[in-house]
C-alpha cells in the first residue's frame, strides 16, 4: 500500500487519520507553463524524501495519521471537473474531525473543494496566498478557469487575499475592500502579519498558489512573477493562522513539472508538513 511520505500504514489507514489528502492532477486551463498535473506526484514524491520529525513544533505530524483519499482525474471539462471535485469534497467532509486538505493541480481545482467546504462550514473566510488575484467572472469561455479560482468564493464568503502583484485593471472592481494584501506593501511593512490576522476569523479554508512565494525560492510555477513572499514569514502567518482561527481545510496548488522542479516541491513537501504540525499543535 502506497502512503503519504512512506508512512506506516498503521498511520495512513481512514479510520485513524486526522488528516485527508485529495489529489487533483488537473491542468486544462492553464495558459503559460504547463505541467501542474504533475503536481502531486513530485509532491509526494518529495514527501518520501523528508525528514518526519519537526524541529520547531517538537512534534511528528505524521503520527497523527494522513490518509490518501484518492485522486480527482475528471478532466473532460474545467465545469466537469469542477463538479466532480465538489463531489469528492462533500463525500470526504462526512467524516467529521479530520482537516480536508488536497493538491493539485493548476488553481482551478480549488472552486470545487471550496465549494463544498463553503455549504458545511457558516462564517467561511478564504485565505488566499497567491501573486494573481484570480478575480476574473470568466475566462476563455469557462467559470471553472484557474484565472476564476476565487471569483465565487470572494461573492460567497470572506475572501482574504495576499501576496498579490498581478492582475487585470477589470478585475480591480472584484477586489475585497480592505482585504487585499498586496506584495509591494507587504515588502515595505514590518507588522503585515498583524494587519492580515485581523481579517481572518472563524472557520478558515487556506488556498495556497505556490506562486505567493518569490520565484528566487519556488521558480517551478506556471506563471512566476518576482517579488514574492519568503518562506519563514509565511510561515508565521499560517501559523498564526492556525492558532487564532478554527482552519478545517487547505489546499496547495500549481506545482509546475520542470527540469527546475525539485526545489519547488520539496517546498511544497514542506510547507504541507508544517501546516499539519501547526493544525495539530493548535489542537492540543
Ligand atoms: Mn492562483
Amino acid at each position: 500500500m502506497k502512503t503519504y511520505a512512506g508512512i506506516p500504514e498503521e498511520n495512513a489507514t481512514l479510520e485513524f487519520s486526522k488528516v485527508m489528502l485529495l489529489t487533483v492532477p488537473y491542468d486544462g486551463t492553464s495558459t503559460w507553463g504547463k505541467g501542474a498535473d504533475k503536481g502531486p506526484e513530485l509532491f509526494l514524491d518529495a514527501s518520501e524524501n523528508m525528514e518526519l520529525y519537526d524541529i520547531e513544533t517538537a512534534t511528528e505530524p505524521y503520527l497523527e495519521g494522513v490518509y490518501l483519499a484518492g485522486e480527482v482525474t475528471e478532466d473532460s471539462s474545467p465545469e466537469a471537473m469542477t463538479e466532480a471535485v465538489y463531489q469528492k469534497t462533500k463525500e470526504l467532509l462526512k467524516y467529521e474531525n479530520k482537516l480536508f486538505t488536497l493538491f493539485g493541480g493548476e488553481h482551478s481545482v480549488s472552486i470545487g473543494s471550496i465549494r463544498a467546504v463553503g455549504e458545511k462550514y457558516e462564517n467561511l473566510t478564504v485565505l488566499q496566498l497567491d501573486a494573481h488575484t484570480d478575480l476574473r467572472p470568466e475566462f476563455h469561455g469557462s467559470t471553472s478557469n484557474h484565472a476564476c479560482a476565487v471569483f465565487e468564493a470572494n461573492q460567497k464568503h470572506n475572501l482574504v487575499q495576499v501576496g498579490i502583484r498581478s492582475m487585470d485593471k477589470e478585475e480591480m472592481q472584484y477586489v475585497p475592500e480592505g482585504r487585499c494584501f498586496w506584495a509591494h506593501q507587504i515588502a515595505k511593512k514590518e507588522d503585515w502579519i498583524d494587519d492580515v490576522l485581523e481579517k481572518v476569523s472563524g472557520n478558515v479554508y487556506i488556498t495556497i498558489d505556490l506562486d505567493a512565494f518569490d520565484p528566487a525560492i519556488a521558480p517551478s510555477t506556471g506563471t512566476p512573477e518576482p517579488g514574492g513572499l519568503q518562506w519563514y514569514p509565511t510561515l508565521e502567518l499560517l501559523k498564526r493562522v492556525f492558532e487564532k482561527c478554527n482552519v478545517v481545510a487547505f489546499d496547495i496548488v500549481e506545482l509546475m513539472d520542470s527540469p527546475m522542479a525539485k526545489p519547488t516541491a520539496f517546498l511544497a513537501a514542506k510547507l504541507y508538513y508544517k501546516m499539519l504540525a501547526y493544525y495539530h499543535t493548535s489542537k492540543s
